[in-house]
Parts: structure tokens; sequence; C-alpha cells
């Protein structure tokens, strides 16, 4: 697909080259009152400051969903953020515990979640989805003092058998006391509107997202306050936020993109903050967009193919023209979904890279910069990332290697948690941190993901990245979803099989299979054609949208699938 020229526009970034030569992450500092005191409180900088700078007025956060629709300022976030502080102070939280959330999106998660870091607590949150067994296992490690949750999801936390968990606070208007259960809403009610916030260091511990890897156990990534001063950078220079814009996240706080960027950089900026509570459905996002007048938004890959799969249609009968700016993550961004996005939004879809590691946006696409539909962009201001051969050296353009970026930036993980050993593995190639991606760059300085380093497919061999395979798949009219991995083969070291679950209305033939397939031939490479397929109503992924191919591979090799915390139902 042809290049996208840039976005004509009065962008907070509006040339890139210079603005990389001209970088200080000092500058960006000093943008934040602490600059000057030392120290700092995130959730402060967030709602507080803004309160009690000329925003107080303006809507902070507008919330709904099948039963609720509200709007909340940034000064009655302040309030009812102190509320959920004085709440948090009483059930004996002190600075460094862990508090973790446990519920779907509703203003209180926002409410709880701010307070618990008011008053110096590391958040937890959790996806509303989790099962007991993952509940345990992050509790467990986390040594979470307090819990917020649901009556619904409260039976799938084994209280019994968390001995540091002190106090539950069930988000529901009926619930009675009991024992160590209390019941949330009306303590949020009773509590004082002020509290003292904690000031703390830059780098006292804020925020725990457990991440699963493909062996072992969740592992919880550990995020300090220091890490705002990247949430707040590209606030501005990638999702381009100006004062005046509605901006809606998709993602849900049990993900880090639901955190930071569904709650820390859109406030950092000051920005009025979207939040559609309930399940993904066409129809209520497009409503969502149409009602608040969106302008930003930022979404995944899974849930563009989804609205595609809806029909162009359907966009028909609503009005986005308060689109501005459209962005993604989360997993590679096919030039189908730029080429729909541009048919029918009339945007081009931004794509982002970054990792739950790397905490904040890493390589992105701009506005004021070209976009080449499937690149993942260049590295943002103060980032400098690399192709690195397995030994740590630097690799020329257009080669395949792991993607790397140089230590030390500001939203960079802290910790694993309780695992000193696993965080020092990151960096083993000196001064490197490896992402675990492989990419490569090409002459002008854009990268293109290739896939998890574990799943590059060798066959014949030609290096085949799984993800082109996808792309190419989900092209055709027939096919919804595809998964594509390596399967050992005795003669061609691997071949490539795809799991495939074809769009509505479509039946497996054989024509249908040798249609593909040549498909993917001439639109792709020959060596990249599958040679077996196999049909499936959908295909497993996390909850985030990723398919997960080392699923698919435990299921063609018969091996254990290892831990599915993460997968969706
Ligand atoms: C924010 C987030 C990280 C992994 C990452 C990579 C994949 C993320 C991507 C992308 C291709 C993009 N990923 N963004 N792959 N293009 N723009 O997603 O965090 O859930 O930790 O996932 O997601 O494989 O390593 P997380």
């Amino acid at each position: 697909m042809k290049a996208l020229p840039a976005i004509e526009g009065n962008h907070n970034l509006k040339n890139y080259e210079e603005a990389v030569q001209n970088f200080d992450w000092e500058d960006v500092r000093k943008t934040f009152s602490w600059h000057k005191t030392g120290k700092v409180n995130l959730a402060y900088e967030a709602i507080d400051y803004h309160a009690e700078n000329g925003k107080g007025e303006q809507v902070a956060l507008y919330y709904s969903d099948a039963r609720r629709d509200e709007s909340y300022t940034f000064a009655e976030m302040k309030t009812f953020s102190n509320k959920a502080a004085n709440v948090l102070k009483e059930a004996n939280v002190k600075k460094g515990d862990r508090v973790f959330i446990f519920m779907p999106r509703t203003p209180e998660l926002y409410f709880t979640l701010l307070g618990a870091i008011k008053i110096g607590a590391i958040v937890g949150p959790l996806f509303e989805a989790f099962m007991e067994g993952a509940v345990r296992d992050r509790l467990e490690d986390s040594g979470a003092k307090v819990l917020i949750t649901t009556p619904t999801l409260l039976e799938r936390v084994p209280f019994d058998d968390l001995p540091d968990l002190e106090t539950v606070l069930v988000a529901d208007e009926t619930y009675e006391d009991n024992g160590p259960f209390l019941q949330l809403n009306k303590r949020l009610q009773a509590a004082p509107s002020d509290v003292a916030i904690e000031w703390v260091d830059r780098e006292d511990g804020l925020i725990l997202h457990y991440t699963s890897g493909s062996t072992g156990k969740p592992k919880g990534v550990l995020h300090v306050h220091e890490a705002m001063v990247q949430h707040y950078h590209t606030a501005k220079v990638v999702l381009d936020l100006q004062p005046d814009d509605i901006y809606w996240c998709t993602a849900d706080p049990g993900w880090v993109t639901g955190t930071s960027y569904g709650i820390f950089a859109p406030w950092l900026a000051g920005v009025t903050n979207v939040v559609r509570g309930g399940r993904f459905s066409p129809t209520d996002w497009y409503e969502t967009i149409q009602r608040y007048k969106v302008t930003v938004w930022y979404s995944a890959p899974t849930a563009f193919r989804m609205l595609m799969s809806a029909g162009d249609e359907l966009v028909k009968q609503y009005d986005l023209s308060s689109l501005r700016h459209v962005l993604s993550v989360g997993e590679p961004l096919n030039p189908e979904v730029v080429r729909w996005g541009v048919k029918v939004f009339d945007k081009r879809i931004h794509d982002t890279w970054w990792m739950t590691e790397t905490g904040a946006q890493m390589i992105c696409n701009y506005p004021a910069m070209e976009i080449r539909p499937g690149s993942m962009g260049k590295p943002i201001p103060g980032v400098e990332a690399a192709i690195i051969d397995d030994r740590g050296n630097e690799l020329p353009p257009n080669r395949m290697g792991n993607l790397a970026i140089k230590k030390g930036w500001p939203a960079m993980m802290r910790a694993i948690w309780n695992n000193e050993a696993k965080y020092q593995s990151y960096f083993e190639l000196d001064g490197w941190y490896v992402s675990g991606d492989s990419a490569y760059m090409d002459e002008d300085g854009y990268f293109w993901f290739q896939g998890r380093i574990d799943d590059v497919i060798m066959t014949a061999g030609e290096r085949v990245g799984p993800f082109e395979v996808e792309s190419k798949l989900v092209e055709h009219p027939a096919v919804a979803e595809a998964g594509v991995i390596g399967k050992p083969d005795p003669v061609r070291g691997e071949i490539i099989k795809a799991f495939i679950a074809l769009r509505q209305g479509y039946e497996v033939t054989d024509e249908l299979k040798e249609e593909i397939r040549q498909f993917v031939k001439t639109g792709l490479a020959a060596h990249a054609a599958p040679r077996e397929m196999e049909f499936r109503k959908s295909l497993p992924k996390t909850r985030s949208g990723k398919i997960m191919r080392r699923v698919l591979k435990a299921w063609e090799l018969d091996l254990p699938t290892g831990d599915l915390s993460t997968m969706e139902d």
C-alpha cells in the first residue's frame, strides 16, 4: 500500500526530525510543579492541578454504560478521589501498600484508583474476566492489602487463602458489611472531601500490571510516578491532544493501555476523557463517538477488524465527523485496516508500538509524518530504538532482528515484583532493553513489526513473519481472523499452518481453501502460503486482542497451553 502523506494542521509535533534533535526529557519534567519541590504525586498532577488551575468546571470524565450515564468535572473528580483516598486510609492503607481493583469500568473504578495513588499506594487493576486462579496468583504475589470489587466478582476471590488481604471493599449500594467485607458506596458518601496528598519520590511505586509470558506464572510489572513524564509527553506528541479535545481510549484499565492512556495521559494533559462501560458492540461504539463528538480515538486492531466486519453500511448511519485523530495499539495494524479507515472515516489510523514493560508509547506514527501502512512508525523523541542481533550488535536497515531500546526512558518498568532475576533478564545485552519482538528498520528509519521472537517461522530456509501472512489472509473476503504458526516439518524445517475463522456466510470447501492459498501465494510470496489450514469458529485471543499463537502451537503439537489467564473467554 502506498504511503499516506502527513496530515496538515496545527499539530503539537510539527517536525519530527527537529524534535528528535532538540529533545531533552528535562524540559518535559519542568512542566510539572514537582520540578520545584522534588516531590510528586501523579494523581495530583492529573486531577487536582487542573481543578485548581482554571479547569474545575471542565468535564474530566464522561461515563456511560447500559444503566448509567454520568459526567464529572475535574473539581468533582478531585472530590471523589479524595473521598476514595479517605476510605482507603480508614482501611489502614499506607504508602507502598498494594490496593487491587477487580471490577468492570465504572466511575468508582476511577475514583478508587486515583484515591489510592493520592495516598501513595501502589494500585493493581485486574480484568473483570479473570477467574479464581488468576485472581489468586496476582493477589498472592503482590501481597495486596485491600481489594475493591463487586458482589459478583467477589465469588472469585479466595479471601481465606490470602493472608495479606485485610479488607475487601464491595461496590454495591445494597451490600451489607460483613467482617472484612465492607460496602464501598456508603463509605464514599460519608468520607470527607479533603485529603492530605502523600507527596512521594519520583521513583516510588505507582502501579503493578500483571502480564503473562509463554512460561511460568504472570509477572508483576512495576511502574513509578516518574512515568508521568512520558505519559504527558506522548499525550502531546503522539495523541496530539489539544485543550478542547474529547478523547476516547477503548481499553480496559486491566490492560496497560487502559491506565497509561485511559487515565494518566489524557488527564495529565487536562483533556476530557470518555469511558464507555460494557462489552464491545459496533452500534454502541459508533454512538459513543457521535454522542460525545469524540475527536481523538485510541483503540486496537481487533476492535477495528470487528468494526470492519460489522459492515460499512452501519458506519454511514452515524455522524463521526468529529474525529480528528485515530490511533491503534496492541498488535500489528494490517494495511487492510488502514485502508478501511481511510475509506469509512476518512482518517488514517496511526499505529503505535509499546509494551506493558515500557509503560508508555515508544515507536509511533505522528499526524505530521508520512504513514507507511504496516509500519509502527518511528521512535518518539527521547527514545532510541534499534534492531540488534543476539549479541547486541546493531544491524543495518532491512535486516530482521531483535527490537531493542536504549536503556533509560521515564516510563520504563522499575521491577518485576518479587523477581529480580526476571527483571535483569531483560537487560542481558549491555545497555539495551530487549523487547522480545522481532522487527526491521527501513532506510528511512521506519520500524516494521515481524512477530514475537519465538513466532518467526523458518520455512525451507526462508524467514517468514507470521504477521505478514496473517495480514494477507485477512485481506481475503472470506477470512475474518487468522493466526499463523510454524509447524515442524521433516523436510522444510517448518511449514506454515494457518488457523482461520471465516466471515459469516462462508463455508469451508476445498475450492475456498485453494483460493485462499493462491491469494497468499500471489499476494505475498509462494513460500509464505499456508500449506495447512484449519478452520475454527474463533481464535484464542488475549483480552487485549492479540491472537495467542502459542496456544495455536500448543494445540497443534499437543503440548500444554501454559498460562491462559489473559485469554478472552
Ligand atoms: C501496549 C501493549 C506488548 C506486545 C508487544 C508486541 C505487541 C503492541 C504493537 C504490537 C505490532 C504494534 N504489540 N503494539 N505489535 N504492532 N503496534 O500492547 O502492551 O499487552 O504488554 O503487549 O504487543 O508483540 O511486545 P502488551
